[in-house]
């Protein structure tokens, strides 16, 4: 990772600026997780551990204090253990992990020593509950035990207080070293996503997809980011679609919801193409109508601007194509709202991308929409559904069975709107000639 230590050191303070004097922040790396029996799942650090210091071994804990205005930084490790490294893996131990930007590494034998040493000389404590067991407990008796120390001299933490939020607001504005990964996760999602348009012929299975799409992934040293939605024809109008065991037919549209991470720093891609290398009439009339409103909810992604706006001006596009393409009846009271453009698009705009696909930060304060700041990375991703199978509204034969959406990764900055996955073909005539060598 190319993050340099001072920049993990700043992040490090600008979090304990949040917190008042005397305080200790506590952040437990996630716990190995297991699949079945001796099966687990692939190991992947917590995000925040990976912001605070780049750290991405198991069963680690960072202890970040501020006592006197000093900020100082702890890491706890797993030490080295030859027959347990012989099974799961060399780990780099306390010297092999020296090299992270932090004060001070120990073993995670010593964690409750360190813990109990500081504990009389700290009014506050940011844990989150319910994150490790070990640490649940010296937590809650750390602010709760009267011992008679405490009785006579009131000393050691009386608050508990939740990091999250200040961690968040730090997590959502992106540094150039974290969007330079970022930027490489988009550029192996385009890649991957143009080697699927590429192969595409009918009567491929949609497992076929995700084998080319994950496979282009790995091939580049990433992962996916979320499991991978390869959905053709119908299946595309189930949102969350994950069975991705369909085959596909001449004149199916397929759509691919699939990202993959570079320093745990994750990309959001989707694409819809036909199959066939030809988008039919009622094809190109919806797939139009989304790529118009993601345009337009893409220039309202600006410094400034209400981070509701881009889904406003989606909203406002599809409903000027709904109603000229006879789906919505113009004189309807509220063409983009719940019973006009709400039938058919159903989901939001986008979301915050970074760390996590779902990212960190809030998107409203005091109950009204935040604006966007420079550094923001949001995904853009409208869509409209025309479920063939739908019986709680009458689905329009002409486009029965269509599912579109589109999606990109949008920075914001002082200069505009920057499309991270900008080099991934989206308009029809570009889509077409690609899937035809042309
Ligand atoms: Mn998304």
């Amino acid at each position: 990772m190319g993050t340099p230590d001072d920049v993990y050191v700043r992040r490090q303070s600008a979090l304990m600026d949040s917190f008042d004097d005397q305080s200790i922040a506590i952040f437990p790396t996630n716990s190995s997780m297991t699949r079945s029996r001796d099966v687990h799942f692939p190991f992947r650090a917590s995000s925040d551990m990976l912001y605070l210091t780049g750290c991405e071994q198991e069963e680690c804990t960072l202890v970040l204090s501020k006592v006197g205005g000093v900020v100082s930084s702890t890491l706890f490790v797993q030490p080295n253990d030859t027959l347990q490294e012989i099974w799961t893996g060399r780990r780099p131990g306390i010297e092999g992990s020296r090299s992270l930007p932090v004060d001070v590494v120990d073993s995670n034998e010593n964690l409750l020593d360190f813990l109990n040493k500081i504990k009389d000389s700290i009014n506050s404590i940011a844990y989150v509950m319910g994150e490790r067991k070990v640490l649940d407990k010296w937590v809650h008796d750390a602010v709760y035990t009267e011992t008679r120390a405490r009785q006579k001299s009131g000393v050691g933490p009386k608050r508990i207080t939740d990091p999250r939020p200040y961690l968040s607001e730090l997590r959502l504005r992106k540094d150039s070293h974290e969007l330079e990964s970022m930027q490489k996760a988009a550029d192996i999602a385009v890649k991957a996503h143009i080697e699927a348009m590429e192969k595409a012929t009918p009567d491929m299975n949609e497992c076929e997809f995700q084998g080319i799409i994950e496979g282009a992934f790995l091939s580049h040293g990433s992962h996916w980011s979320y499991p991978s939605i390869v959905a053709g024809g119908d299946n595309a109008t189930i949102l969350h679609y994950h069975a991705n065991d369909a085959v596909l037919k001449d004149g199916d549209l397929l759509l691919i919801d699939a990202g993959c991470e570079v320093d745990g720093y994750a990309s959001d891609v989707t694409r819809t193409f036909p199959v066939s290398g030809h988008f039919t009439e009622p094809q190109r009339e919806i797939y139009q109508a989304v790529l118009d409103a993601q345009r337009a909810a893409i220039a309202a992604c600006k410094v400034g601007e209400q981070v509701t706006a881009p889904n406003d001006a989606a909203r406002r596009v599809l409903s000027e194509h709904l109603i000229r393409l006879d789906v919505i009846d113009e004189s309807m009271d509220e063409p983009t709202g719940p019973d006009g453009v709400g039938l058919w698009f159903m989901h939001g705009i986008g979301h915050w991308l970074g760390l996590d696909v779902h990212d960190v930060g809030i998107y409203s304060i005091d109950s009204s929409s935040r604006v966007f700041e420079p550094g923001m990375v949001i995904t853009i991703e409208p869509g409209l559904y025309f479920a063939s199978w739908r019986t709680d509204v009458d689905v329009p034969e002409r486009y029965a069975g269509i599912g579109v959406r589109i999606e990109d990764d949008i920075l914001i900055t002082n200069d505009g709107p920057v499309n991270l996955t900008e080099a991934c073909p989206v308009e029809i005539d570009d889509i077409e000639a690609l899937m035809n060598g042309d």
